[in-house]
């Protein structure tokens, strides 16, 4: 066991005043957009999420993951340990603290694991009403994908024409869900040693609403007081999310609406246009954003936003919903998860549409404030005082169309002239799986090759996933943003998705020009010549399933082990809030690889459980969870990980030989 019982316990979150990531006192943002709105929303009095963290200390019990209320005989809230080591007192039940903790990680990484299924099953249902005919708006836009998850499921591909293979795949899809036995179709893309790992270790999943439901069975008052079994079932259902869930999103997403390539884009509150209706898709899904696309560019309703004054019509998007048309479509990007309320504040935006996820109800109460509509569409995501504008897939250009119009007839009702910070960054976007295959080996030979050649070669040290949100906790940005620079100045590079994407394509990281600036010689030298950005954005959090067929793509290529486990690749989420993220987190770990979360750990009540994910784990699943306070100290702990990883495969010799050749090239210099 590499860890000691009690060494990995993470320090105790910041509970009280704002701490930046280093600890000390910081600023609220490092992003400068965000800074002036907030200024801007003090000085008009008006409440925001960085307010309200200053206001209200989370309580220290349940940061530590020791409150329990999982029957009325409680809540019972359980000190944490003492520092002697002594025993704390159990809950009314005699649940211990261990059982508490990793019961409410456990809950945690359920509710993330539903979150990102049911988002799937939308699309699923959706992609099977499409390519049946029975809704005509969307249809298959790359049949490639389509033929690769038609051989995943076993048809016959060769025999059956394209509208036959994509009914049977949406079947297969749906199948997923409710499946009882036997193991989820995707988990077959992972190395074959993985596969052996997850059998061996009851990590199968093998329907993705069972693992979940059998999870939240586990985690309920009196059932499963086994801190182990609990987060072993949490990693069968973490499984059930990335490589059930999210994969399948993932790729019926891009069957329907396209596989993401390289494109150009532009990020920040300075996307926002005075003169023009804008309106902000904030959420998840991409079914109703791409008919918002599609209504935004019609020309009648161009015409009626003429009519009233306005230039014409601009779209941003907002989180995950931004990833997705801002892949498929370069739409631009008003911002992150903590800019949802400062988006409203500038006084610019007509109408903010949400779909599900991510979204504040705070929202509601900054939005009228101003003459902004806040519009929900789901009929699974209500905000009470929000106008709801059901989104009807059956009919979705219709809906699309309507939401396009309230954002046009509440500009002509405007507030003043909105305060819109000049801000806005370029950037490449587009990092599939298969446009790196294609960017790394060209159209005709599209291979991970290239990546692991220099990875073997030592100009590339390895490979970083940092992902996941905002959190209130601590500096919006600065997490992300000091340990990726800090990462890409020691050669590793990065992929990244979701929020954290978009604090790179803020601060410039995802142009080539500025993100080569700040990374060391070998992964410059490298990305120049791809002509690739040092930190590729692959998507919204559901597309971290890409991050995960990257991985099993380069064992595939060969040179660099038989598992995931043995590559030389870290996971992060420096400034994560979300349970998604958590059970993100987890399926990266019962993937193989090696995971540091910034700014709490919701176990560190227990050392117990904490030293088993932090530890143990290893041992049983071949990669750890881990915690860091600091980005450098996490960048710092990922390249260690990265650099064993390197020596236990044998490559650690070229990287020294690489190293040596720059110093004396300095030294000619
Ligand atoms: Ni991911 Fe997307 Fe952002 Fe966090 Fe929320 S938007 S799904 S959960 S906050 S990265
Ligand atoms: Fe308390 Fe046990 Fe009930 Fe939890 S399940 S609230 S620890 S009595």
């Amino acid at each position: 066991m590499e860890a000691k019982k009690g060494k990995n316990q993470p320090k105790r979150p910041a509970t009280g005043a704002k701490k930046g990531t280093t600890g000390v006192m910081t600023s609220l943002t490092v992003c400068g957009a965000s800074k002036a709105i907030i200024d801007k929303a003090r000085a008009s009095g008006i409440s925001t999420v960085f307010d309200r963290a200053a206001r209200m200390k989370p309580c220290p019990i349940g940061v530590a993951g020791l409150c329990c209320k999982h029957c009325a005989m409680g809540p019972c809230r359980v000190a944490p340990e003492l520092p002697d080591g002594a025993p704390t007192q159990a809950g009314l039940c005699g649940a211990t603290a261990d059982t508490i903790a990793a019961r409410n990680f456990a809950r945690m990484v359920a509710a993330g694991a539903a979150a990102h299924a049911d988002h799937a099953r939308n699309v699923a249902e959706v992609f099977l009403h499409a390519v049946r005919g029975s809704i005509t708006d969307y249809g298959v836009k790359d049949v490639q994908k389509l033929l690769q998850l038609g051989i995943d499921f076993g048809l016959d591909v060769e025999r059956m024409g394209i509208r036959d293979i994509a009914i049977a795949v949406g079947e297969r899809s749906l199948e997923e869900f409710g499946k009882q036995a036997g193991e989820l179709v995707l988990c077959k893309r992972a190395p074959l040693k993985r596969q052996e790992i997850w059998r061996a270790q009851g990590l199968m999943p093998r329907g993705i609403d069972r693992e979940i439901v059998e999870l939240m069975h586990r985690t309920h008052m009196g059932v499963d007081q086994d801190y182990e079994n609990l987060i072993r079932q949490a990693g069968r259902a973490a499984l059930a999310d990335g490589w059930g869930g999210s994969m399948l999103a993932t790729e019926l997403q891009d069957v329907l609406f396209g596989t993401p390539v390289p494109i150009v884009g532009r990020i920040n509150l300075g996307v926002l246009k005075k003169e023009y209706v804008n309106i902000i898709v904030h959420g998840h899904d991409p079914l109703l954003s791409e008919m918002i696309v599609a209504a935004s560019q019609d020309q009648e309703l161009i015409a009626a936003a003429k009519t009233r004054g306005a230039q014409g019509i601009n779209l941003a998007g907002m989180c995950c919903t931004a990833s997705e048309i801002l892949l498929r479509h370069g739409i631009p990007v008003a911002g992150n998860f903590l800019q949802q309320e400062l988006a409203i504040i500038t006084g610019a935006v007509d109408a903010m549409v949400i779909d599900v996820q991510c979204e504040m109800q705070s929202l509601q109460q900054v939005a009228s404030c101003f003459h902004t509509r806040l519009i929900t569409t789901s009929p699974k995501a209500k905000i009470r005082g929000a106008r709801h504008i059901a989104f009807n897939e059956h009919n979705p250009m219709d809906d699309a169309r309507e939401i396009v119009s309230a954002a046009i007839e509440a500009f002509s009702q405007r507030l003043g002239t909105p305060t819109i910070p000049e801000a806005t960054q370029p950037m490449v976007v587009g990092f599939s799986c298969e446009t790196i295959a294609y960017v790394l080996g060209g159209a005709f030979r599209a291979s991970f090759k290239p990546l692991n050649d220099n990875i073997i070669g030592g100009r590339i040290r390895g490979i970083a996933g940092v992902v996941g949100c905002n959190n209130a906790r601590t500096t919006h940005d600065a997490g992300h943003l000091e340990l990726i620079k800090e990462l890409l100045k020691n050669d590793v590079l990065v992929l990244t998705t979701g929020c954290s994407a978009m604090a790179c394509g803020k601060a410039g990281l995802l142009s080539p020009d500025t993100g080569l600036t700040v990374c060391g010689q070998g992964l410059a030298e490298v990305c120049e010549a791809i002509g690739i950005p040092p930190v590729l954005h692959m998507g919204s959090c559901v597309d971290n399933s890409r991050i995960l067929m990257a991985a099993s793509a380069m064992v595939k290529e060969g040179g660099l082990g038989d598992d995931i486990a043995e590559l030389p690749v870290a996971g992060a989420a420096p400034e994560w809030m979300s349970e998604k993220a958590l059970a993100i987190g987890h399926y990266f770990v019962a993937s193989g690889v090696y995971t540091v979360f910034g700014v709490t750990f919701p176990t560190s009540g227990s050392t117990i459980v904490t030293d088993h994910l932090f530890g143990e784990l290893e041992h049983q699943w071949g990669a750890r969870w881990d915690f860091a306070h600091d980005p450098h100290e996490m960048a710092q702990k990922m390249i260690a990980h990265i650099d064993k990883k390197r020596k236990a495969l044998g490559i650690d010799k070229a990287r020294e030989r690489v190293l040596f050749d720059m110093t004396m090239r300095r030294e000619m210099d």
